[in-house]
C-alpha cells in the first residue's frame, strides 16, 4: 500500500519530534526535521530522512516562524506537517496558511482551534453542547462591577481566568469581595501582557478538585471516540510533573459518564484528529468542563500504555482521510504512570541546562523512555526543560509505583540537575500512594517534606 503521505515535516524539536518521526518511519513515510542552530546535534535531526536549518536559537526566529517553516516544507516537497505540542501546535493561522499552500495540517481545523483557544468561548460551547460547566460568566467580563455582581451571584471563592490563557497565566483566586476589583485589574493586565488580550472571565472556584482529562479522537467521517482519562492533579506552578491512567478516582460508571460528555463536546464542534478535554472533578463526584486542548499532549503515552494504541499513528491516519477503527469504552488495561524528567534544579525549580555527562536510561518489562537525550548531548538553554519522559506500565497502581521507583533508580543522569529525585519523593509520599490526589497535592507534599525528620 502507498504510504499515507509523500513526506511529513515535523515542526517541532526534542522528544516529541523524535516520537512523531518514529511513527512516520513505521508507516513508511519519509520525514523532514527542522531545527534551529542550537539543535544541530539533536536526535530528531540525526534520524530524519532530511533536515532543514530554519534559524537561530530564539524560537521566534525558528520554531515559531511560519514563513521559514513553509519555506522548509516547499523546498523539501513535504505534503503534510505535524506540529507536535507547544510552539505552533494550537496556532489557527499556521493551519490556515498550510491549507492555502496545499500542505495537510495534522490536527483539527483552524476554526475549531480558534474556538477552543478562547477559553471563555470554549466554556460557552461546552455549555451549549450540554456538558456541565461551573457557575460563572457566559462571556468575557466587561468591567470590575460586572465581575463583582457575578461573584456575588455564584458566591466566593471565585477564580478569574484569562480568555486567551490556559495554564495559569492571568489567573487569580479571589476569596473575598474586597479583593475582587484589584485582582480583576491585575489578572487583566497580566493577560494583556502575556497574550495581547486582556479579556477575563469568572467561575466558581473549587478548593480541592482533581484535574482529569479525556483523550478524544474524531475522524473525517464524523465519528468521535474517547480513549479514557489521565489523572493530572500533580502539578507545580501549573506545570504537570507526573500523570497517570486510569485515574484512581474513576469508577467504570463515572468514566462512561465523563467520556460521554467529552464525546458530546467533540461531536458538537465536528472535532477531527486528537484532542483533550480537561475536567475538574469535585469531591462529590460532580465534574465540570475546564478547557479543551487541540493537540497531542506531552502525557499521551500513559493513554497509549493502557489502551495499546499508537496515538501519533492514529493522527497521521486520520489526517490522511482514513476512518477510526476503534470504539469508545475500552476498559483500561493495567495502570500507567509518566514522570516528566526536566533539566532543572530539584529544589529551586530553575532550569539546569548543560551537557549530559552520563545518560543511562532504564529498560526492562513495562518501561518506556521517550527522550532525545544521549551521553554528551547538550541540553540547550533556549527551550522547555523537558529532556525526557519515563513511562511505566504494570498490572495495577501499586505495581506501577514500584516499577517507576525501580526505573527512576536505574535512570542515571550526570552533568545536569533533573526532577528524578523529586519524583522519587513523590512516589513515596503516603498521600500519593493512597491515590487521594487533588490540585492541592504539591502544596501539601512540600509541607510534609519540610516537616520530615532527617
Ligand atoms: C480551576 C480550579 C478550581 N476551580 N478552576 C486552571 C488552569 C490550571 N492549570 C489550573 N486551573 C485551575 N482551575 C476552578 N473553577 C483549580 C485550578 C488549579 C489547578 C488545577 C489542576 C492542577 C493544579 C491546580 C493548581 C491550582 C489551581
Amino acid at each position: 500500500m502507498a504510504p499515507l503521505f509523500k513526506k511529513v515535516l515535523i515542526a517541532n524539536r526534542g522528544e516529541i519530534a523524535l516520537r512523531i518521526l518514529q511513527a512516520c518511519r513505521e508507516l513508511g513515510i519519509p520525514t523532514v526535521a527542522v531545527h534551529s542552530t542550537a539543535d544541530r546535534e539533536s536526535l530528531h535531526v540525526v534520524y530524519a530522512d532530511e533536515d532543514v536549518c530554519i534559524g537561530p536559537p530564539a524560537s521566534n526566529e525558528s520554531y515559531l516562524d511560519i514563513s521559514r517553516l513553509i519555506a522548509a516544507a516547499e523546498i523539501t516537497g513535504a505534503d503534510a506537517v505535524h506540529p507536535g505540542y507547544g510552539f505552533l501546535a494550537e496556532n489557527a493561522h499556521f493551519a490556515e496558511v498550510l491549507a492555502e499552500c496545499n500542505i495537510k495540517w495534522i490536527g483539527p481545523s483552524p476554526d475549531v482551534i480558534r474556538r477552543m483557544g478562547d477559553k471563555s468561548q470554549a466554556r460557552e460551547t461546552a455549555r451549549a453542547a450540554g456538558v456541565p460547566v461551573l457557575p460563572g460568566s457566559q462571556e468575557a467580563l466587561k468591567s470590575p462591577d460586572e465581575a463583582l455582581a457575578m461573584a456575588r451571584d455564584v458566591g466566593f471563592p471565585v477564580i478569574l481566568k484569562a480568555s486567551a490563557g490556559g495554564g495559569g497565566r492571568g489567573m487569580r483566586i479571589v476569596h473575598a469581595e474586597e479583593n475582587l476589583e484589584s485582582m480583576y485589574r491585575t489578572a487583566s493586565e497580566e493577560a494583556l501582557k502575556a497574550f495581547g488580550d486582556g479579556s477575563v472571565y469568572l467561575e466558581k472556584y473549587l478548593t480541592a478538585p482533581r484535574h482529569i482529562e479525556f483523550q478524544v479522537f474524531g475522524d473525517s467521517f464524523g465519528k468521535v471516540i474517547h480513549i479514557g482519562e489521565r489523572e493530572c492533579s500533580v502539578q507545580r506552578r501549573h506545570q504537570k510533573l507526573l500523570e497517570e491512567s486510569p485515574s484512581p478516582a474513576l469508577t467504570p460508571e463515572l468514566r462512561r459518564e465523563m467520556g460521554a460528555a467529552a464525546v458530546r463536546l467533540a461531536e458538537y464542534v465536528n472535532y477531527e484528529n486528537a484532542g483533550t478535554i480537561e475536567f475538574l472533578l469535585d469531591e462529590d463526584g460532580s465534574f465540570y468542563f475546564m478547557e479543551m486542548n487541540t493537540r497531542i499532549q506531552v502525557e499521551h503515552p500513559v493513554t497509549e500504555m493502557v489502551s495499546g494504541l499508537d496515538l501519533v499513528r492514529m493522527q497521521l491516519e486520520i489526517a490522511a482521510g482514513q476512518p477510526l477503527t476503534v470504539e469508545s469504552g475500552l476498559e483500561p488495561r493495567g495502570h500507567s504512570i509518566e514522570c516528566r524528567i526536566n533539566a532543572e534544579h530539584p529544589e529551586k525549580f530553575t532550569p539546569s541546562p548543560g551537557m549530559l555527562k552520563t545518560f543511562h536510561v532504564p529498560g526492562g518489562p513495562g518501561v518506556r523512555v521517550d527522550t532525545h537525550g544521549y551521553e554528551d548531548y547538550v541540553v540547550p538553554p533556549y527551550y522547555d526543560s523537558l529532556v525526557g519522559k519515563l513511562i511505566v506500565h504494570a498490572a495495577n497502581r501499586p505495581e506501577a509505583i514500584a516499577r517507576m521507583l525501580r526505573a527512576l533508580e536505574f535512570f542515571v543522569v550526570e552533568g545536569i540537575h533533573t526532577t528524578i529525585p523529586l519524583h522519587q519523593k513523590i512516589l513515596r509520599d503516603p498521600v500519593f500512594v493512597s491515590g487521594n490526589i487533588t490540585t492541592g497535592f504539591m502544596t501539601g507534599f512540600f509541607q510534609r517534606q519540610s516537616e520530615k525528620p532527617e
